[in-house]
């Protein structure tokens, strides 16, 4: 109650009438609510798996004896947080727990606070520049959610008054185009394609054509998955980076990889493997609900120092969320606010 009150006061201030803030405040209230819960409820496969014991371990303790680190140290391993990222917050924790004036401070708030920091620096949204088109090329191994994301993506992206055209780059699949093309009818969203088989970087060249002629803020591109062999599909890849920059060398792209969290440290791998292909700017993490994997998002922010721009939290357009790193750690720890 007591923020809404501060929230009233704050718009009287800015003269707006009484009546008209309280009713923006609730519902401004009720929709973070709902989102961070989505969230946490998302997140409850890897809650448990990772905390369920440890955090019952942390709560009120203080004293951070060899037996509770190495119990936490088994927690975060079974949960795919990883070798190096396991062994950085343990350091972490030791460390913080030594600077604490007094020394012994509370065990779970310090895990709290070595956790946020260590994705804080992944936490930066995407923004949409000025430049228009903004090119947003999603790519990713097969099955890890390419294509969902930017539906999910693009419904955001609309709800925030930007108009959005939908690019079928993967034409590998006569499935994927209809895929995209439906999504595209569900939001009302033009969508560029060819015939399967057809070239991908032609596909991105009509978009580019189209989102100029029409005055679109953001193309968002679609990609293969999987080609013929490995080799093949990065080099269509950069192909399409190629094409777009020859069409117009001032286009800002955002190469959004997408990778799902139940793949745990092989998320990992797939990044490295497109970064050697292309520049990846950001990263989806998709599919936290339905895994208790989640705790692979710490290593990949440790490991990867990549943005990760949103999460996955269900097959619902609007289960995607811009990453937030004190809801995440919140979410996972099962904490208050
Ligand atoms: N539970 C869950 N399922 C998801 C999520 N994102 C995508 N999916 C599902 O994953 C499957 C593959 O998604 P798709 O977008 O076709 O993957 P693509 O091959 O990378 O384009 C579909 O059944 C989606 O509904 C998510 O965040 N949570
Ligand atoms: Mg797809």
């Amino acid at each position: 109650m007591s923020s809404v009150a501060f929230l009233e006061v704050t718009f009287r201030d800015a003269h707006y009438p009484a009546q008209h803030c309280r009713h923006l405040i609730l519902i401004n209230m009720a929709t973070r609510g709902n989102f961070f819960q989505r969230l946490a409820t998302g997140l409850e496969k890897t809650r448990t798996r990772l905390f369920g014991e440890a955090a019952g371990l942390f709560k009120g303790r203080r004293e951070l004896a060899a037996a509770l680190l190495e119990e936490l140290e088994n927690q975060l391993l079974g949960a795919d947080v990883g070798v190096q990222a396991t062994a950085v917050i343990r350091a972490e924790l030791e460390a913080a727990c030594k600077r604490a004036p007094g020394g012994q401070p509370e065990l779970l708030p310090v895990l709290r606070q070595v956790l946020v920091a260590l994705l804080k620096p992944c936490e930066q949204a995407l923004r949409i520049p000025d430049n228009k088109p903004f090119v947003i090329l999603v790519v990713g191994v097969n099955g890890v959610g390419k294509t969902t994301t930017i539906a999910k993506l693009a419904r955001q992206l609309q709800q925030q008054r930007h108009s959005v055209l939908l690019a079928a780059g993967d034409t590998f699949r006569a499935a994927a185009i209809d895929q995209l093309q439906h999504w595209g009818e569900r939001l009302g969203a033009p969508v560029i394609a060819q015939q399967p088989g057809a070239d991908a970087g032609a596909v991105l060249y009509n978009a580019l054509q189209a989102a100029v002629a029409r005055h679109t803020d953001v193309v968002i591109a679609d990609t293969a998955g999987r080609l013929h062999n490995k080799d093949n599909l990065m080099e269509e890849l950069k192909k399409i980076h190629r094409v777009i920059h020859k069409f117009d060398a001032r286009i800002e792209v955002e190469t959004l990889l997408v990778v799902d969290a139940g793949t745990g440290m092989n998320a990992l791998v797939q990044a490295q493997e497109f970064q050697q292909a292309v520049p990846v700017t950001g990263i989806a993490l998709t599919k936290l609900d339905g895994t208790a994997k989640g705790g692979m998002a710490l290593a990949l922010a440790q490991q990867l120092a990549l943005p990760i721009r949103y999460l996955g939290v269900g097959e619902g357009v609007d289960d995607l969320q811009p990453f937030n790193a004190d809801d995440f750690v919140r979410a996972l720890l099962d904490l208050p606010e």
